[in-house]
């Protein structure tokens, strides 16, 4: 049995994402709008700078209840407290991450190749991103695009839960739902957005109507 995953709309932030905003007002409209997992993912900040960051934001989102995740960085995730930490194919990997970290509660791992879902760190983690469903400038090291149909054939092949990445946004997320996808992870769709509360809104509806259609 997986562990349960109750979560359907992740927000993946950084700084440079917000456009200039302040990252933690736009973490906590989002948040307000129904954002209930959220993920930093900070790739050119020093090791101080992305910890300072990541203390900040547990400290917000600690008082909504919303597990903080922490991209690739174990140190960082350990020692402010995350709820977890996510990692690609080329990060450190999962059974790694749980021998170390035994009390992790949600260990993400991204998944660009159907030959990932038979290996070993496959099983290890709690949660699948699959990456990308779409092709996004926000990420653009990336080999192929799983499409809606990669997301039903991840999903006829696994239980764990997935979630979906790349170029979501409003008028995508209901049918990769349906197509089988349990979350759905943005960037720029709420980061970009004019009104990021109001942008979280209109997913999670898009999220529901995808839900009640499976
Ligand atoms: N992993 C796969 S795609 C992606 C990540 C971190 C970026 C998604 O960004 P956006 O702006 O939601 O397309
Ligand atoms: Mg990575």
């Amino acid at each position: 049995m997986e562990k349960p995953f109750p979560y359907q709309l992740y927000l993946v932030i950084s700084e440079e994402a917000c456009l200039g905003r302040n990252f933690l007002e736009v973490a906590e409209a989002a948040v307000q709008g129904g954002v209930d997992l959220v993920q930093l993912r900070e790739k050119n900040d020093t090791p101080q700078a992305f910890l300072n960051k990541a203390f900040e934001l547990k400290e917000l989102l600690d008082r909504y209840e919303v597990p903080l995740i922490i991209n690739d960085n174990l140190e960082i995730a350990t020692q402010c407290k995350a709820a977890g930490i996510h990692v690609g194919n080329s990060d450190m990997p999962p059974t790694t991450i749980r021998k170390s970290w035994e009390s992790c509660r949600l260990l993400g791992y991204s998944i660009e190749y159907l030959e990932q879902l038979y290996n070993e760190q496959t099983y290890t983690s709690d949660y699948l991103g699959i990456s990308p469903v779409f092709s996004t400038s926000t990420k653009t090291d990336t080999v192929t695009t799983w499409g809606f149909d990669g997301v039903r054939k991840v999903r006829s092949i696994t239980q764990k839960p997935l979630v979906a990445i790349g170029n979501m946004n409003a008028s995508n997320a209901r049918q990769v739902v349906e197509a089988g996808a349990d979350c759905i992870a943005v960037v720029s769709a709420i980061c970009a957005a004019p009104k990021p509360k109001n942008a979280a809104q209109l997913l999670r509806k898009e999220i529901q109507k995808g839900l009640k259609n499976r």
